[in-house]
């Protein structure tokens, strides 16, 4: 079995794989260890990856990309609306209301869902790695940003599963950034030592995100994340764009905004002017030729220039490190190193912001694009039972506090109680103790909307079914367990009936227990134990004792699709691979017609003769009738050609040979 660690960016793509030597990452067909997070649709197939970002331009209607952020998400949520006027697709709103992506494929109108479209990009991550290890890659950790609800996170995991991955983690990618930093180091303090702590900022194209981690001999320890979900690397583009955009509408008179394709263009050209200024603070020119109504555009830019235009941006760095800071109740001087990754830290004033705060140099000693992606694949070398990697515990947050709400006979008719902190310890298991009387109903949610970068703080909704009174018409006493899962996502995975004791008033009472760490797996025990509690409970019932555990229906979630819907997605997923696969092979056959047209005319050097003539049909028709015909016609062809050229081409082996025939000859006599 593969272990395999899988960075799906905003806009960037990375796969890392643990071998026996180490970490590597994979380089796709293109020899490019980056793989952009891009799907574009055409009549015929679809293309992933580099060739779907070629077509940007071209195809824009049906290129895909920056949907990262669509996951969970609803069609009028603020956020998409938001969004929608900047991407050239369009977005239609799903039958369970979310924001589904709409465009032609196979000649007719479609709306994938983002956790297809988002399990495109993972198919062919996967492709990408098996034809790299040669070998079937199915476990892997994914990373998601820190600031992912259980909604994106619930969205995210589907797309998984919809690749056929087994996602063994989704995990935070500072967290996976703390990993790739951490597992190596050979001088980190024991674990009664004060530990080593270190910030980690990664601010890639669509989000800023900060954590700082404790780290001891064996372990890290989160402890506190921050971020600002919408400050990336794109707000510096579209500051040029706007700034280019004014510019060449006084200068040329062209409206680039009504135009989808120049503006695609000039972002391409500002963000790669974007680049350029990092390394050089002198003026640099944007040219581009053709842009609009046959014209070439011009502007200019320095990074003093380019600072001043972004100062709103750059002014949001600062909040998200002091946050972190705050929360982790350390003081700048607690701090050993201060970690960059991400694309977007490369700008230089991030850095120097960055440094400043904590008066400090910055550490660069990460791989700023592949770090969470070396990170997601040590800890799926971690979890899976196929690799042996040495042992490092992983504490991770719970970002955001959850509370649960319950119907009560008192008063006010509610109970509630805040089951995880902020900065809680994940994965994390409590079993929270009832007395009911009656089946009942159990609401999550986050505490704070407020401060939640997502519009519904609701979780999901859990109903504890089968609760009885006593024999005696008291509340039976239930237990149930919630917990926040390995992939930061919360439920409440089971609920028990306990043997009534004497003397016993509270209404409610949290114990805790640290969760078992490979939870990736954790759950099809859960499903045995409830089978195997039910064969204990009839036994034990001929004795007396009562010890149900409890079935829970979880009967709302608020971004799932059915069950039949989902199997939908999985056998058209699977569809697609084949066609894009056939038209792939139909190529292949066409061109290797067109090769042989080019081979043998070379051979034949111009002689007019009938197979010279054939060569120039063939040719014509391979840009006419045979434009467009399935393979065999293509195989066909190339077979009739042969037979022609094959005396042709044994001939011309011979002319060839004939003198050094002769010499041998010579050499002989
Ligand atoms: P996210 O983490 O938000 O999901 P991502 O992981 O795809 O996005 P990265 O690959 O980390 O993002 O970074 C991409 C961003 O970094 C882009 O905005 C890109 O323009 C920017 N970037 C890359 N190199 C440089 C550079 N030298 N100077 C400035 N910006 C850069
Ligand atoms: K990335
Ligand atoms: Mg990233």
């Amino acid at each position: 079995m593969s272990v395999v660690g899988i960075d799906v960016g905003f806009q960037n793509c990375y796969i890392a794989v643990a071998r026996s030597g180490g970490i590597e990452t994979i380089a796709n067909e293109y020899s490019d260890r980056c793989t952009p997070a891009c799907v574009s649709f055409a009549s015929k197939n679809r293309m992933i990856g580099n060739a779907a970002k070629s077509q940007m331009i071209t195809n824009f209607k049906n290129t895909v990309h920056g949907f990262k952020k669509l996951h969970g998400r609803a069609f009028d949520d603020a956020f998409v609306l938001a969004e929608q006027p900047k991407l050239p697709y369009s977005l239609h709103k799903l039958p369970n209301g979310n924001a589904g992506i709409k465009v032609r494929y196979l000649d007719a109108d479609k709306v994938f869902t983002v956790e297809q479209i988002t399990g495109m990009l993972l198919s062919k991550l996967r492709e990408t790695s098996q034809s790299a290890l040669k070998k079937p890659v199915v476990d892997c950790v994914i990373s998601v940003p820190s600031f992912f609800t259980d909604a994106e996170r619930r969205s995210v995991f589907d797309a998984t599963q919809i690749a056929g991955l087994n996602c063994l983690r989704l995990i935070n990618d500072t967290t996976a950034v703390a990993l790739a930093y951490g597992i190596y180091k050979q001088d980190l303090p024991n674990p009664e030592e004060k530990p080593r702590n270190v910030v980690f900022v990664d601010m890639g194209h669509s989000s800023f995100q900060v954590s700082i981690t404790a780290f001891n001999k064996g372990k890290l320890k989160v402890l506190a994340t921050a971020f600002d979900p919408y400050l990336g690397g794109r707000n510096f583009d579209e500051a040029l764009v706007d700034y280019f955009c004014e510019e060449f509408k006084t200068k040329y008179k062209l409206n680039v905004r009504d135009n989808p394709r120049a503006l695609l263009r000039l972002h391409q050209e500002c963000e790669k002017l974007k680049k350029l200024m990092s390394a050089n603070s002198s003026d640099l020119p944007l040219n581009i030729e053709c842009f609009m109504n046959d014209i070439d555009v011009s502007g200019r830019m320095n990074r003093a220039q380019f600072e001043d235009m972004c100062a709103q941006y750059l002014m949001r760095v600062e909040m998200p490190l002091k946050t972190a800071l705050e929360q982790s109740k350390l003081s700048r001087d607690d701090v050993y190193a201060v970690e960059l990754v991400g694309g977007a830290t490369r700008i230089p004033s991030i850095k120097d912001r960055i440094a400043k705060y904590f008066c400090k140099d910055i550490s660069t000693t990460l791989n700023a694009d592949e770090a969470v992606a070396r990170g997601c694949a040590l800890q799926c070398a971690i979890l899976s039972p196929a690799f042996k990697v040495r042992e490092f515990s992983i504490t991770d947050v719970v970002t955001f506090p959850i509370t649960l709400r319950w119907k009560t006979p008192t008063e006010d008719g509610l109970g509630e109680c805040e089951v995880f902190g902020k900065n809680h310890s994940a994965p994390f298991s409590k079993v929270i103790t009832f007395h009911k009387k009656e089946p009942f109903d159990l609401e999550a949610f986050y505490s704070n909307p407020q401060e939640l970068p997502y519009p519904d703080h609701r979780i999901g909704c859990f109903s504890v079914q089968n609760v009885v009174p006593q024999p005696d018409g008291d509340s039976s006493k239930v237990k149930v367990k919630v917990r926040v899962n390995i992939h930061g996502i919360f439920s409440v995975s089971s609920a028990s009936l306990i043997e009534k004791q004497k003397g016993e008033g509270e209404d409610m009472q949290i114990d805790s227990e640290p969760m078992v760490q490979n939870e990736g797996r954790a759950e099809e025990q859960v499903s045995w134990s409830f089978l195997l509690l039910n064969f204990v409970f009839w036994g034990l019932w001929l004795f007396k004792i009562l010890y149900i555990k409890y079935h829970i229906q979880m009967f709302c979630c608020y971004c799932y699709h059915s069950p039949d819907v989902f199997l939908s997605f999985c056998f058209f997923q699977r569809q697609m691979i084949s066609q894009d696969k056939l038209v792939k092979e139909v190529n292949d056959a066409k061109n290797a017609v067109e090769e042989y047209v080019y081979e043998l005319r070379e051979k034949l050097c111009g002689d007019s003769n009938r197979l010279t003539l054939m060569l120039e049909d063939t040719e014509n028709w391979l840009y006419e009738d045979g434009e467009d015909q399935p393979k065999h016609v293509y195989e066909e062809k190339l077979d009739a050609l042969k037979r022609l050229g094959q005396p042709i081409q044994e001939r011309h082996i011979e002319h060839e040979d004939r003198p050094k025939a002769f010499e041998e000859l010579g050499k002989k006599l």
